[in-house]
């Protein structure tokens, strides 16, 4: 039988065939490179034979569209990179290594999402706008909340994003019917407690919405993400980069005759972006 695995809970995998959940657990086989990364993932299509006792063992995984890194998830369509406006404040240096994690997955489509507008103004996101969709909400008001929700009706989305943004808010917003447990920021920054603990794929409309937990210290070398690979994941790059001196080698760093430097300089790529990459960059290195 072929299923999907929904989610990863008490050692084992639940796995959706056609309206049933069985829970599985692994063929010794994949359970070896389990550690070299993750053999099986939710969200993953995967083969599995049944047991008298109606459980189910994972025998083989189709092969990914795609990979979300942190947190993994397979075969996905859309990712919401979820912050809050305040509480807490979002900081462009996180919100590009989100987006550079997101796009080292090849995740379609990449939608920004800042919440808790009804807290602050939030102004430097419309600079993001030309690169990225910006969707403005609050769980709490309301507000956004419809148009949000169009987005979510086909396919398979992520939300990700730090702890405390409130990405389980904005799920039980959407629609009320979900009741996942939500969490105060002081328990989470205080007792360092994530309130969502598992991601876990939840059938809406005619696709899922993926709510997971929050993280912050994403680390870009163990996702894959080098200093020859980085400046692939700022996309507006590109268009400037076939002029560098030294085509396809040029980092953007300290190279002469560099256009994405000049690029920045002009007003052409943002200047925020451009730091942020080359503190990335450093960090790498
Ligand atoms: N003012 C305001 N507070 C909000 C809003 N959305 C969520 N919150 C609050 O933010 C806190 C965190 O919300 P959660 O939904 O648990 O956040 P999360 O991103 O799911 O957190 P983790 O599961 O730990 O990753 C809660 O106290 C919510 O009530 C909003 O739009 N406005
Ligand atoms: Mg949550
Ligand atoms: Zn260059």
């Amino acid at each position: 039988m072929t299923g999907r695995v929904i989610k990863f809970y008490n050692s084992f995998f639940f796995v959706q065939v056609d309206g049933e959940l069985i829970p599985c657990k692994l063929r010794g086989l994949l359970k070896r490179d389990r550690k070299s990364g993750s053999a099986v993932c939710v969200g993953d299509f995967v083969e599995i034979s049944r047991l008298k006792d109606k459980s189910g063992v994972i025998e083989s995984v189709q092969s990914r569209r795609n990979l979300l890194i942190r947190p993994p998830v397979a075969n996905i369509d859309r990712v919401i990179l979820t912050f809050a406006a305040d509480a807490p404040r979002l900081h462009p240096l996180l919100l590009n290594r989100f987006i550079a994690l997101a796009e080292r997955s090849s995740i379609g489509e990449i939608i920004i999402c800042v919440n808790k507008i009804d807290l602050a103004d939030e102004k430097f996101l419309s600079a993001y706008e030309p690169l990225y969709r910006v969707l403005r909400v609050s769980a709490k008001t309301g507000a956004g909340i419809d148009s949000l929700r169009e987005i979510l009706s086909a396919g398979v989305t992520v939300f990700a994003g730090p702890s405390g943004v409130g990405k389980s808010s904005i799920l039980n917003a959407v629609d009320n019917r979900l009741r996942l447990k939500v969490g105060t920021v002081s328990e989470k920054i205080l007792r360092g407690k994530h309130t969502t603990r598992v991601a876990e794929l939840i059938a809406f409309g005619g696709g899922y919405l993926v709510d997971t937990p929050g993280f912050s210290a994403v680390d870009l070398v163990e996702a894959g993400i080098d200093k020859n690979n980085l400046r692939g994941y700022f996309k507006e790059f590109a268009n400037f980069a076939g002029d560098c001196k030294f085509v396809n080698v040029c980092s953007h760093s300290h190279e002469p005759d560099c256009a994405v430097k000049a690029a920045v300089e002009r007003g052409d790529i943002q200047h925020e972006r451009y730091d942020c990459y080359l503190s990335l960059l450093m960090e790498v290195r």
